[in-house]
């Protein structure tokens, strides 16, 4: 099954917005493997955030992902990724679709709620990255097959 690593960034915790990210990403039938909130040090969020280094928003980037907790959840379910970047939406708020998750609560791309792997690939790497092999819950729901046709 397709996972993918999502973050509720500072700005999200701080607004009160974990429960509303994790409602819809419940909704929309993606199925919870883990989740842990903490507060990210220098070193993970530079490792996390390794393609960004040297754009001219990376060093405000890194204050901003260290600068309170954060809630990181890994999700499962088809398509996984593709689905929790589109219940997202765009990076840039002012671009995202109307009803995601960066429309209806962000103004900016620098407050911009969440974080969400962009790959399988990078997902399969994030979720190693930000979890223990251990963390990770293998589970089925009774209503699986009502969400996952296969
Ligand atoms: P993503 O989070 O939608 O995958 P990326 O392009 O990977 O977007 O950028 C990572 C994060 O860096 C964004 O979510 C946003 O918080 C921040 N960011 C990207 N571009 C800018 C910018 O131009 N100004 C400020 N922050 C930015
Ligand atoms: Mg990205």
């Amino acid at each position: 099954m397709e996972r993918t690593l999502v973050l509720v960034k500072p700005d999200g915790v701080q607004r009160g917005l974990i429960g509303e990210v994790i409602v819809r990403l419940e909704r929309r039938g993606l199925r919870l493997v883990a989740a842990k909130f903490i507060a990210v040090s220098q070193e993970l969020a530079e490792t996390h955030y390794a393609i960004h280094k040297g754009k001219p928003f990376y060093d405000g980037l890194i204050r901003y992902i260290t600068s309170a907790p954060v809630m990181a959840m890994v999700w499962e379910g088809p398509n996984a990724v593709a689905a929790v970047r589109q219940t997202m939406g765009a990076t840039r708020p002012t671009e995202a679709a109307p009803g995601s998750l960066r429309h209806d609560f962000a103004l900016e791309i620098g407050r911009n709620l969440t974080h969400a792997s962009d790959t399988v690939e990078n997902g399969e790497k994030e979720v190693a990255l930000w979890f223990k092999s251990e963390e990770l819950v293998t589970w089925g729901r009774e209503i699986d097959r009502w969400v996952f046709e296969k």
